[in-house]
């Protein structure tokens, strides 16, 4: 990664790491009333992604897209406002925290069904080959998703027909408050499944920022090389609770030594810690980040705030509508 690279890196990184914390901060407020999934922990899979990736590449996400969102490039304001339910949210307040959108940058949605957007990015990735475009689809997803019957139907298709897609598994070793123990066979490698099925695969340290471009990056190339749909497996960790903005682990699902050690892990601080170390960036640069970054969270919630929350009628759509429009008629 050459310099300009690194600090586009560490932007990303830090942008995910500090809108999620901020979400952490006001979301005791009470007025963020959609269910959140925080990603703190989980910030180098997206943030490289976005840095190997343009906007005509497209990506899809799940539950926790925050992360994915930004990486990709959305609008900061858009996806509080979305958070604060207001009209000026990337979905016009409709779709909240695990809806997020913005087809400006190909981020083109996610959804809360556990594996659904899976397909949806497959067929994004066969529109790409039937217009013979040098793109890529990336579909984001978590380790539990590979137990939905609707991933193996779109990785089978995706194998077969060599479609530009990138199945990127983020394996955090969690759905909910299940360890992989309970949920899956002795010993299965998430990433021989993928293979039996015919996916190109790779495994990936995913909190390792440089290594999660490099794999990244070299997939994309050979997805578009016509090599065929690529499946990467980013073991990494959260470290809040499933759902919501605060730390669980009084509630015991997860062991003391296993979050110490993926907490020393963290991939935002090593990432600032290794470019201050080799010279590729100084303090006083990373400072200037941070401060850009800090300040336009700082504005994207203002806005929020300010803005309006949809008409009732929009809220609701157009069912919303006709049935008003009826009763009135009726009168
Ligand atoms: C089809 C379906 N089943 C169950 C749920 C409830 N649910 C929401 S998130 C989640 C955990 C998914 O785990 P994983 O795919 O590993 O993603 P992670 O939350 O770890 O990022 C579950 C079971 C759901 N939303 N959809
Ligand atoms: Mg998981």
């Amino acid at each position: 990664m050459n310099t300009l690279q690194s600090k586009e890196m560490y932007e990303k990184l830090f942008l995910i790491r500090e809108a999620e914390q901020a979400i952490a901060r006001v979301y005791p407020e009470g007025e963020i009333r959609c269910p959140t999934h925080l990603s703190i922990g989980q910030e180098a899979v997206p943030a490289a992604m976005g840095l190997a990736t343009t906007s005509q590449d497209l990506a899809v996400s799940t539950h926790r897209c925050h992360a994915h969102y930004l990486g990709k490039g959305g609008s900061l304001r858009g996806m509080f406002a979305e958070l604060y339910g207001k009209v000026t949210g990337c979905t016009r307040g409709r779709g909240g925290s695990m809806h997020l959108m913005d087809e400006s940058v190909g981020f083109m949605g996610s959804t809360a069904i556990v594996a659904n957007s899976i397909p949806v990015g497959v067929g994004l990735a066969l529109s790409m080959q039937l217009k013979k475009q040098k793109n890529v689809s990336l579909i984001f997803f978590g380790d539990g998703a590979t137990e939905e019957g609707a991933f193996y139907e779109a990785a089978n298709f995706a194998a077969l027909r060599k479609l530009p897609a990138l199945f990127l598994c983020e394996n955090n070793l969690y759905s909910v408050y299940s360890s992989l123990k309970p949920r899956q066979p002795e010993g299965r490698k998430i990433v021989e499944v993928a293979k039996a099925i015919g996916l190109h695969t790779e495994i990936a340290n995913g909190n390792d920022a440089e290594e999660c471009f490099r794999v990244i990056s070299e997939a994309k190339q050979r997805a578009i090389n016509g090599e065929g749909a690529q499946f990467i497996e980013f073991f990494t960790y959260r470290w809040l609770e499933h759902c919501g903005p605060f730390i669980d682990q009084h509630l015991k699902y997860r062991a003391d030594d296993e979050f110490a050690k993926w907490k020393a892990m963290d991939p935002v601080a090593s990432f600032r810690e290794k470019m201050l170390k080799n010279g590729t960036l100084t303090e006083s640069q990373m400072m200037g980040i941070e401060k850009n970054v800090l300040d336009s969270i700082a504005d994207a919630i203002t806005f929020s705030k300010e803005s309006p929350y949809p008409e009732a009628s929009e809220a609701f759509g157009p069912i919303y509508k006709e049935r008003n429009h009826s009763a009135g008629a009726s009168k």
